[in-house]
C-alpha cells in the first residue's frame, strides 16, 4: 500500500470513528488540523482556569466572614485543578507544559476575555460564580460529549465542580439581596459591570468565528458560539428575576415567535480588543502570572533534581 493510500484508509477510519459518536484517543490516527485544534483550544481553555484563579483570588484574604473564605479558597483550589486537568488533556496530544506556559506568558496563546475585568466589591465573587461559572456550564456541558476522548472525560468532572461553583455564587448575591440596601447596590453594580463580559465569554458572532465550522464538523464542538449564548440568555433571565436584579440589556424581552429572548447588540469592538491584550486587566494578569512562574522555578528545579536522585538509586537497586 502507497503512503497515500495508507493515509487516505486512516482518514476513513477517522471520519467513520467521528460520524458513529465514538471517540477518538490519544494513540490514534488524527488531522494535524484536528490536532492543532484541540491543542489550541483546550490549552486555551486551561490558561483561562489559571488567570481565571485571579480576579476571585484577589478577595480571598479581604472575604467577609471564615465561611465565605473557605467557600472562595475551595472554589479557586478547583479552578487550579481544572487548569491541571486540562494542561494533562493537552499533553496526550504531544502538547508541551512548559511550552503551553511559555505562550501564555509570551501573548502567543490566548485565554477567556472575561478575566481581564476587575473585581472591585465582594458582590463580583458571588456573581462571577453566577454569571461567569453559569456560562462556562453553558459552553462546557456540551464538551463532555466532545469526539476527543482526554478532553470530553476531563470536562465531565470540571462541569460538576462548575455546577457547585455556580450555585455558591448565586446564594451568596441571594444572602446579598436579602441584607441592606448597600449590599443590593453592590449586587446591583455588579450585574451591570459583568453581564455583557459574560455573554462575550461565548466567542465572537458565528459569522466572524473562523473556526466554528471545522470544530463542529470534527465534533469538537456541539453547538455555536450563538446558539449557546441565547441558550445562556434564556436560562439567566428568570434567574435574575427570581434575584431581584435587573440585566443592564434595554432590548431584552421574551419574543413569543422565536420562543426565546432577543437581546441587544455586543459591543463587538471591546471584545476585539480585550482578547487582542488590550484590555483593563490583560497587563496585570499576565505581569501575576508571569511572577507565579518565576517565583516557582525553584519548584520545579526541585522536582527535577529529586526525579534524577530516584532514578540512581532504581540504578544503583538494579546495579
Ligand atoms: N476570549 O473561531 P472562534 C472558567 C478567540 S474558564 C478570548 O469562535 P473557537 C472559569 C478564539 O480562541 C472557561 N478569546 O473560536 C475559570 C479564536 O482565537 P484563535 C473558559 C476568545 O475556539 C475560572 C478567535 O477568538 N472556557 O470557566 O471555535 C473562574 C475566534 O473565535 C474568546 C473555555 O475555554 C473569548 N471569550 O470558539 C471561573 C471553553 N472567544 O485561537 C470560571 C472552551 C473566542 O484562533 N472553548 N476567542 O487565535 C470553547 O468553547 C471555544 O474555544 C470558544 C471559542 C467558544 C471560547
Amino acid at each position: 500500500m502507497s503512503a497515500a493510500e495508507e493515509t487516505s484508509r486512516l482518514e476513513e477510519h477517522f471520519d467513520r470513528t467521528i460520524a458513529r459518536e465514538q471517540r477518538i484517543e490519544p494513540r490514534d490516527w488524527m488531522p494535524d488540523g484536528y490536532r492543532r485544534t484541540l491543542v489550541r483550544q483546550i490549552s486555551q481553555h486551561a490558561h483561562s482556569e489559571i488567570i481565571g484563579m485571579q480576579p476571585e483570588g484577589e478577595w480571598i484574604t479581604r472575604a467577609p466572614s471564615l465561611r465565605r473564605k473557605a467557600i472562595l479558597l475551595a472554589k479557586v483550589q478547583d479552578e487550579a485543578g481544572h487548569g491541571l486537568y486540562l494542561y494533562s488533556a493537552a499533553e496526550t496530544l504531544g502538547a508541551d507544559r512548559d511550552e503551553l506556559t511559555a505562550m501564555l506568558i509570551d501573548g502567543r496563546q490566548k485565554y477567556s476575555s472575561i478575566f481581564n475585568y476587575p473585581t472591585l466589591s465582594f458582590a463580583d465573587v458571588g456573581v462571577i460564580g453566577w454569571l461567569v461559572d453559569g456560562a462556562a456550564i453553558c459552553n462546557q456541558v456540551p464538551l463532555c460529549r466532545s469526539s476527543y476522548g482526554p478532553y470530553a472525560r476531563a470536562m465531565i468532572r470540571i462541569c460538576k465542580e462548575e455546577s457547585f461553583h455556580q450555585r455558591q455564587g448565586y446564594e451568596l448575591l441571594m444572602t446579598m439581596m436579602r441584607g441592606t440596601p448597600e449590599q443590593r447596590t453592590m449586587v446591583q453594580d455588579a450585574v451591570d459591570r459583568w453581564w455583557w463580559p459574560s455573554l462575550m465569554m461565548f466567542g465572537p458572532p458565528d459569522h466572524d468565528s473562523p473556526n466554528s465550522a471545522r470544530s463542529m464538523a470534527w465534533k469538537v464542538k456541539r453547538h455555536s458560539n450563538d446558539e449557546l449564548r441565547q441558550r445562556f440568555v434564556d436560562m439567566t433571565v428568570p434567574q435574575a428575576e427570581a434575584l431581584g436584579v435587573r440585566l443592564p440589556d434595554p432590548d431584552l424581552r421574551w419574543n413569543d415567535e422565536r420562543g426565546h429572548h432577543d437581546f441587544g447588540e455586543l459591543d463587538w469592538a471591546e471584545f476585539k480588543r480585550v482578547i487582542s491584550g488590550d484590555g483593563p486587566c490583560n497587563a496585570q494578569r499576565i505581569a501575576v502570572r508571569r511572577a507565579a512562574h518565576d517565583d516557582g522555578a525553584w519548584v520545579r528545579e526541585a522536582a527535577v533534581a529529586h526525579a534524577a536522585k530516584q532514578a540512581d538509586r532504581a540504578r544503583g537497586a538494579v546495579a
